[in-house]
């Protein structure tokens, strides 16, 4: 297996000590209404306002396009903040800078970088990528939304389905079949928000990242101009896919943000339960759940630092991102899972985030490739 990355230790960098210690102040300031975005299922625009002002919408911009140009490591690192505060609010993030901006950025012409990066990087545009239908979720390459050349412009018809921040967004990247090949006739396009023909459908009712929208968007008839193709007709599976690798680093980090939240509730409720000595005296089975979900976390944080570090270095890190999700993902689940049952009638009561983290850690194992998926890619990856 590739791993080009170098350890030398197990440090972040000064800098990115400092980058997330000035995130987590952010969290504590901006993110403290996570329990009411999810109780009204109410975008969380304030604190979205307030990351994009500290350009935390902009870590995968390089910096002639006015982004910070922080990479992937330290997008996971800001991820893992923001998410062990507030899951919708993490996930708009990571969407908008790992499925959006890093896509534009690679893959776009300069002149299209001209057009739009000016409003992606301050957040007066939020961006949603628009892969998934109804009859193509985990198979993505089934999809049947259509682009039919005419001229100058392309004619796209189709319905995108299970759209993170749909109803927010301002442009979106639609991938869409321009030929019958089932890879190869798959293109990528920029659609705006206001452009004839563009419409947000439904929106899901879902059991947790409540203050996520996540909606159908739904194309008839759009004219999208020729130039707002993203590289060349045919290779918008490669690219959906390439993008994907980084944006299931952001969902990695998403998880070990949910696990962490978890975890920190277990230390307090543990906490309390002292001898007359002051020494921990919590159940044993409790301390070993308590001392095994730790560990994990500590592990697969490493995991995906590891392939952020690999994207960084422009090595595809396809295998190392599927491990850091399934792995992190999982975890997240059985960390919120173990904290509701540690911490009793209190675990679902609402009087601490347990049961919303049991909630938001659910579509972890589900979004941006199920678990199964990332097995599938890690087992190919290693076979290959
Ligand atoms: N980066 C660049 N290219 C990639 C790639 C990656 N990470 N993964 C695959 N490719 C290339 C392959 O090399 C192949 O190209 P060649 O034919 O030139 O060799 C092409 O893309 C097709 O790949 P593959 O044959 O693996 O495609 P499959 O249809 O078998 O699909 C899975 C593979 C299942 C892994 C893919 O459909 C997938 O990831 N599904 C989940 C989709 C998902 O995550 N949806 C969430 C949307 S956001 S909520």
């Amino acid at each position: 297996m590739t791993s080009a990355v170098q350890v030398s230790d197990f440090q972040l960098s000064p800098e990115l000590v400092e980058f997330q210690q000035k995130v987590r102040a952010y969290t504590q300031e901006h993110l403290k209404d996570a329990a009411r975005y999810d109780a009204e299922a109410r975008f969380p625009r304030e604190a979205v306002a307030a990351a994009a002002k500290l350009g935390l919408l902009c870590t995968t911009v390089a910096e002639e396009h006015g982004g910070s140009a922080m990479g992937n490591l330290a997008s996971c690192v800001m991820l893992e903040e923001i998410n062990s505060a507030c899951a919708a609010t993490g996930v708009t993030i990571s969407v908008h800078n790992s499925l959006v901006n890093s896509l534009l950025g690679k893959w776009c012409n300069e002149e299209q970088k001209k057009r739009w990066f000016p409003k992606m990087v301050t957040g007066e545009w939020l961006g949603a990528y628009c892969l998934s239908e109804a009859f193509s979720g985990s198979d993505a390459a089934a999809l049947r939304c259509e682009a039919k050349k005419n001229g100058d412009h392309y004619v796209m018809n189709g319905a995108k389905l299970w759209i993170t921040t749909g109803s927010e967004a301002d442009l979106f990247v639609i991938f869409a079949r321009t030929g019958e090949d089932r890879v190869n006739g798959i293109s990528a396009f920029v659609v705006e928000k206001t452009w004839d023909g563009v419409s947000v459908g439904k929106k899901e009712r879902k059991l947790g990242l409540r203050g996520s929208p996540t909606t159908e968007i739904v194309c008839e008839n759009v004219k999208v101009p020729a130039d707002c193709l993203i590289g060349e007709e045919g290779i918008g599976f490669k690219i959906a896919l390439d993008t994907l690798d980084g944006g299931r680093l952001g969902i990695a980090s998403q998880s070990l943000g949910i696990a962490r939240a978890a975890i920190d509730l277990m230390r307090d409720h543990l906490g309390k339960q002292v001898d007359h000595k002051g020494r921990p005296n919590a159940s044993q089975p409790d301390q070993w759940d308590f001392a095994d979900l730790a560990s994990d976390l500590d592990a697969y944080r490493f995991l995906t630092w590891r392939a952020a570090v690999l994207r960084d270095q422009g090595v595809r890190c396809s295998t190392e991102a599927a491990m850091a999700k399934s792995c992190a993902s999982r975890l997240a689940n059985r960390a919120a899972r173990r904290a509701v049952s540690m911490l009793g009638l209190a675990g679902v009561d609402g009087s601490n985030p347990a049961e919303r983290l049991l909630r938001d850690a659910r579509i972890t194992e589900i979004y941006e490739g199920a678990t199964d998926i990332q097995r599938l890619v890690i087992a190919r990856g290693l076979l290959a």
